[in-house]
């Protein structure tokens, strides 16, 4: 059982994943997401920035399955997500943060959309209005913006991420991070 707040977190998170939401995150919900983000940002598969992309998901998809899909069965339920994601953050740091670091590699990658290896406030912007978060995006940004320069970099929301998933903390800025929980 993992406290009722980091709960809500992980549910929030298994709802963007599960887009078709049949109660499971499978390869289907994951090539969609894809594809969506394609056809949004109307880049080209073949491109350098089409290909990054298609990368990220994949070792998405190995991070998800390798640690959370206990049955095996090719797919990750609510429940195994759940309590997965509390096993992994509140167990060994150093597998947590092997895990994190695709997840939050390619939400970067995604968000990053002239791919400058940064993701400026107009990016971060477009990011938090598709989780309903639009009007607190600048707000959001500066607490993880931790060295001021007006951009969140890799670190930076690796960081943000981290204590996302795993602070229980009611008034923790992180929180804030994919919008309303
Ligand atoms: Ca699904
Ligand atoms: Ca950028
Ligand atoms: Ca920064």
């Amino acid at each position: 059982m993992v406290a009722d707040i980091l709960a809500r977190k992980y549910n929030k998170i298994f709802s963007l994943y599960d887009n078709d939401r049949n109660g499971y995150v499978e390869k289907a919900d994951v090539q969609r997401m894809k594809r969506r983000y394609l056809n949004a940002f109307e880049v080209d598969p073949a491109s350098a920035k089409g290909v990054a992309v298609g990368e990220c998901w994949d070792s998405f998809w190995k991070a998800l399955t390798s640690s959370l899909d206990h049955d095996e069965d090719g797919q990750v339920s609510r429940e195994e997500f759940l309590s997965g994601f509390g096993a992994l953050a509140l167990g060994d740091p150093a597998t947590f943060d092997k895990v994190l670091r695709p997840l939050v590699q390619t939400a970067f990658t995604l968000m990053d959309t002239d791919g400058s290896d940064a993701v400026s406030a107009k990016e971060f912007r477009r990011f938090q209005a598709s989780v309903g978060n639009g009007d607190q995006a600048d707000a959001v940004l500066a607490k993880i913006d931790l060295d001021g320069d007006g951009v969140i970099s890799l670190d930076e929301l690796i960081d943000d991420a981290r204590a996302f998933l795993t602070s229980t903390d009611p008034s923790d800025s992180t929180n804030w991070l994919l919008g309303p929980i």
